[in-house]
């Protein structure tokens, strides 16, 4: 029994090193082990890009949501100096209300650091994307990925993310970027690591995460789950080995008003700078200031577009798994 389990074990990690780190839940677990649809979900958003409560309950509901369309939610984080693939409830009760100075937000740089040294950590779309690769997961929904920031050509602030998916082939189900970065040199980089970005049924138009429409536009708008299911299957048969963006644009009636939005950013972006906030801190800064100047407008909006995203990546994974059996 113990060496059948081990089998299995193996079978379904595609990188036997990252292994003896993990503990699956046994959802997950269940479900890898029967090629069940599944759905990996980031943390960072949750110790460092919501409040507390709002980030626990919001966290609950999108497992919810990818369960209610059929498929397992994989909330990856790491306790302990444990990777948790699959948190229970009070996993995320714990790792939600710890302050956000005393866990770590970890990206690639980060992770054997915080595993060596049993620290609690929020995975980043980075982070989240090498686990979920890692033990066989293809579908991740989340908010907004990171990105190259305003100023870059000064500061060299571009987000380890767009590195990550020109090298992981996971698909990351987002509502883009954030307008709080520059969006059209995020999407340039995005094309120079060599990821594949579709905008879903919004007329070839980045979403910028608020609001449906950037004013940038990419090279294919996606129709329906099992057009992405299908890109990813031929994406994986030829090991290109990259990942894949899809811009999910916020359902209309939760947009936040856009000019309410790039005025808070400005502020936001000016405000960093003149208080000297640098590096990893910066996205959290911009995120927390925008919230607060936009009175929980853009919180809203926030919460409904991480929802949907889960809906549609649930979807995609639905159909990935039917192509298989
Ligand atoms: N963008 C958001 N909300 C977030 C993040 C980005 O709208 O919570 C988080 C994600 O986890 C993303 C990370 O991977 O911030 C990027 O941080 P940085 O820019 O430091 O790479
Ligand atoms: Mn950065």
């Amino acid at each position: 029994m113990f060496l059948r389990s081990l089998q299995l074990q193996k079978r379904f990690f595609n990188s036997k090193a990252l292994n003896r780190f993990v503990d699956l839940s046994p959802e997950v677990r269940n479900s890898l082990n029967n090629k069940k649809p599944i759905v990996a979900l980031e943390s960072t958003i949750i110790t460092h890009g919501m409040p507390y409560p709002e980030n626990v309950k919001t966290a609950k509901e999108v497992e919810e949501i990818v369960k209610s369309q059929g498929a397992v939610p994989a909330t990856i984080a790491i306790l302990d100096g444990r990777i948790k693939v699959g948190l229970s409830s009070n996993d995320l009760e714990k790792l939600g209300s710890l302050d956000p100075k005393t866990v770590s937000k970890v990206s690639r740089s980060d992770l054997a650091m915080v595993i060596s040294s049993k620290r609690n950590g929020g995975t980043t779309v980075a982070g989240t994307m090498i686990i979920a690769n890692s033990v066989g997961i293809r579908v991740f929904a989340t908010g907004g990925i990171g990105g190259v920031h305003r100023g870059a050509e000064e500061s060299f602030d571009i987000s380890a993310d767009l590195v990550e998916l020109g090298k992981t082939p996971v698909t990351v189900v987002c509502s883009g970027v954030k307008s709080i970065l520059d969006i059209p040199k995020t999407l340039e980089y995005l094309e120079t690591q060599g990821v594949c970005v579709g905008s879903y049924n919004n007329d070839y138009f980045l979403p910028d995460f608020y609001t449906p429409r950037s004013s940038c536009q990419v090279t294919y708008d996606f129709k329906t789950p099992s057009e992405v299911a299908n890109l990813i299957r031929v994406n994986s048969e030829l090991k290109t080995n990259s990942g894949i963006l899809v811009g999910v644009p916020v359902p209309a009636e939760f947009s936040a008003d856009k000019e309410t939005v790039n005025n808070a950013i400005q502020k936001a972006v000016k405000d960093a700078e003149i208080q000297g906030i640098k590096g990893k801190a910066v996205t959290p800064f911009i995120l927390s200031s925008v919230a607060r100047q936009t009175k929980g407008n853009s919180l809203s909006a926030n919460i409904a577009l991480i929802k949907n995203n889960a809906k549609v990546a649930a979807k995609i994974s639905k159909e990935l798994s039917n192509e298989e059996k």
